[in-house]
């Protein structure tokens, strides 16, 4: 019954290619948009980046380090952004942005899921499960829509009841599902800890939700294998913060980032949900202008997105050892704290040394590299954060934000599957580091 429904809804999945197509309306209003690329070494062009990403609402960061950034302008904008650059003497490079997504569709090869891969022994026989596997591949080589998601979530519940719960910790602010998965070894036992780990609080950055699913995927799959790790541990999983922003993303607008509040009078929309938690909130790096991509909200957790993890995570903050928010983009793992430069709580060498060794484990898979820091000191300033939330308020000992790889928020689907291969290396190593505690 339970391997009918799972197949059904398998199917049902691996029928829909959506991933990135032409005929997608997310892309309307950006004709003429550019993308730059700008190298800045000094301090000076530093901070006017800075200073552009908190105040200037025309521009959009999709990456800012010390030493380089990359973010789009529009049409009208661009003229008098160039010139600045050309006063600071920074380098940097263009594309148009409709051509920077045009090749990126290009890359959206699928693997061809109708073959059976059953190369020796009783084919007939292992034909089920290979079936089963490449559905399930299927659903890592596009990016689905959040009704997918929420079921794909509740068909690996009702596959595996014994190791696996789905529930809900709330609903967005259009009324959307903020679902989490539960998994154990026992769910009739409670574990002593918990090991936290949600993606997309930012909606643009699709990939990370599809690391948070491979990971439940791989580790209910392959139960046996991960025994140890899941001794008196519990893993929840919450792969889609924030589902308004994300479906926006897929319906109209590809590089939305905050969620979908709306307020009276206003026509700017949404608060950035990692400005948005209770830690040094407003501080730095965050804006109290509503049109602003950095937007913090109108007081501490004042989104129904937030304080649905604030919940969960209050409730069971004995329990939870580790808290690992999953974004994109940019090969970091960053540990508390962002919200100042040069503040780095007392245990920096165990938050620095467990987040070398999950590195260490992605580099394994293809070599891929992660810079360890502290947000503050390799990108900037940005108070808010849960990395600060969950350390700071309520002391969970392993506190992250994790930047997956790309260059930009568009990971091709061909590369989906690798990037959830090798984050959930680096998923292990860190859950590991949970029974320390
Ligand atoms: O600015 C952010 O919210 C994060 N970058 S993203 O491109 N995904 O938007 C970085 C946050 C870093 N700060 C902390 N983790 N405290
Ligand atoms: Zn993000």
């Amino acid at each position: 019954m339970c391997y009918k429904i799972v197949c059904s809804l398998l199917l049902c999945l691996g029928s829909v290619r959506l991933a990135y197509s032409s005929s997608s309306n997310n892309l309307a209003g950006y004709e003429g948009y550019t993308k730059y690329t700008v190298q800045h070494d000094d301090d000076s062009a530093f901070h006017y980046m800075v200073d552009l990403q908190t105040n200037d609402t025309e521009v959009d960061f999709w990456l800012l380090t010390r030493n380089m950034s990359v973010l789009t302008v529009g049409p009208q904008r661009k003229a008098q952004f160039e010139s600045r650059l050309s006063q600071l003497g920074v380098q940097y490079q263009t594309q148009p942005l409709m051509d920077l997504m045009a090749s990126l569709e290009g890359n959206s090869t699928y693997p061809d899921d109708d073959v059976d891969e059953c190369h020796s022994g009783d084919c007939e026989s292992q034909r089920p499960h290979n079936r089963q596997r490449r559905q399930a591949r299927g659903f890592f080589s596009r990016y689905p829509r959040y009704n997918e998601i929420l079921s794909f979530m509740s068909g690996l519940a009702s596959r595996y009841p014994q190791f696996c719960r789905y529930e809900s910790l709330g609903r967005s602010n259009e009324g959307r599902h903020i679902a989490g998965l539960s998994i154990s070894l026992n769910q009739r036992v409670r574990p002593r800890r918990v090991a936290y780990i949600q993606a997309a609080a930012h909606g643009r950055e699709w990939i990370t939700s599809q690391t948070v699913l491979y990971l439940a995927y791989e580790l209910l799959s392959n139960l046996r294998a991960f025994q140890r790790v899941l001794h008196d541990v519990e893993i929840f999983l919450v792969p889609l913060v924030n589902p308004d922003g994300y479906e926006y993303t897929h319906t109209t607008d590809r590089f939305w980032r905050k969620n979908r509040r709306r307020f009276v009078g206003h026509s700017c929309t949404g608060v950035d949900i990692n400005r948005n938690f209770g830690n040094h909130w407003n501080y730095q790096g965050a804006s109290q202008n509503l049109c602003s991509e950095v937007y913090s909200g109108t007081s501490p957790n004042s989104e129904p997105e937030t304080s649905a993890v604030v919940r969960y995570l209050q409730f069971n903050r004995h329990r939870v050892k580790l808290s690992l928010d999953v974004h994109s983009f940019g090969k970091f793992i960053f540990y508390p704290y962002g919200y100042a430069k040069n503040t780095v709580p007392p245990t920096v060498g165990t938050l620095r040394a467990v987040a070398q060794r999950a590195a260490n484990q992605i580099t394994r898979y293809r070599g891929t590299r992660y810079t360890i820091g502290t947000s503050a000191s390799i990108l900037y300033e940005a108070s808010g954060s849960l990395d600060d939330f969950a350390y700071g308020n309520l002391g969970i000992p392993l506190s992250y934000t994790v930047e997956l790889p790309g260059d930009e928020f568009h990971v091709a689907s061909f590369d989906i599957i690798h990037v959830c291969k090798e984050t959930f290396a680096g998923f292990i190593e860190f859950i590991r580091h949970v029974s320390l505690y």
